[in-house]
């Protein structure tokens, strides 16, 4: 039952991203304002330990943070490990819109933000120190699966602090133009100068408006891997549903790393050109926010490999 407009987002956290990218969409508005807006309630909510401010540092302290975003025109923009500045997404939509260039990173990101208006913020809140101090006593490097799903993780890991998250967002305008957004703190306490899938184009995110859009989230490494965001979209040209492609996507991953496979979380949502919307991934747990006329906080849960 296809819909139009419609904007569908990552984990649970995704109804207030919807609601807000809602504002836009429900009065006609272009996706790709849409979404911007839309996680830019991630961004700025300190009690989501994983995107924007009040994300977890890397493994020496510092929050470094991942964006990107793509239009209905395969316009595109993005940065990586970019510090202290809240709305990376922002600065990923003027490296589209302002240079000749796709991706800034580091410092260079920085200093493009800085001359754009944009203000230097310590990103770092207390309650992330003190997770990152406890992480520093047995300094273990193992991504938490799920954490995200806060439900999920009540139940299945409880008082496991540790995790990971990213909010993807895939929008269709009334006009039936689709963009998509993707912004993180990435792996929480990874190394400094780590980069994940979330700003790679093609990997956390992929937009054509021909087809659909996709994006991911979970342990990236395994999502650039296999270019899983591009895979998604260019298996719904050939006929996929957005559900079958993204599973397809999956067995991808199981595929060519069964060993890592097993034991991480990937997941990936699709949205296309119809308004059809699909999702799966390796593992239980993974919940995803669809918002449409008729119904603005629904929460889905994905379909899975393992069971
Ligand atoms: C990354 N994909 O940096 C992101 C993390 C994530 O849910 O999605 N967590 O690898």
């Amino acid at each position: 039952n296809p819909k139009k407009p419609i904007v569908i987002s990552t984990w649970d956290f995704g109804v207030a991203a919807n609601k807000a990218a809602w504002e836009i969409l429900g009065k006609q508005g272009r996706a790709l304002d849409a979404v911007e807006k839309g996680v830019q309630v991630a961004e700025a909510d300190l009690s989501n330990p994983t995107v924007g401010k009040g994300g977890y540092p890397d493994r020496d302290g510092h929050v470094s943070l991942d964006a990107c975003i793509m239009d209905e025109a395969g316009n595109c923009g993005s940065v990586a490990a970019l510090e202290h500045i809240a709305h990376p997404i922002s600065v990923a939509r003027l490296v589209m819109e302002k240079t000749p260039h796709v991706m800034l990173v580091g410092e260079g990101a920085l200093q493009f933000a800085l001359e754009n208006g944009f203000q230097k913020e310590n990103l770092l809140i207390p309650s992330s120190e003190k997770a990152w101090k406890e992480w520093l006593k047995e300094k273990n490097y193992s991504p938490v699966m799920n954490i995200e799903n806060k439900a999920f993780a009540a139940e299945k890991l409880p008082g496991n602090e540790y995790n990971h998250d990213t909010i993807g967002m895939l929008a269709l305008d009334e006009q039936g133009n689709l963009s998509g957004a993707c912004t993180t703190s990435g792996m929480a306490f990874k190394m400094r100068g780590r980069v994940g899938d979330s700003p790679i184009i093609g990997a956390g995110l992929y937009v054509d408006n021909e087809v659909g859009g996709a994006t991911s989230t979970g342990v990236g490494e395994e999502v650039i891997r296999t270019v899983g965001s591009f895979l998604v979209v260019e298996l719904m040209r050939q006929g996929y549903s957005p559900e079958e492609a993204c599973k397809e996507a999956v067995m991808r991953i199981v595929k060519k790393k069964p060993d890592i496979a097993k034991n991480i979380q990937v997941g990936f949502l699709a949205l296309n050109k119809q308004g059809e919307y699909g999702s799966y991934a390796l593992q239980d747990g993974f919940t995803f926010a669809v918002c449409h006329a008729e119904k603005q906080d629904l929460i889905e849960k994905g379909k899975f490999h393992y069971q």
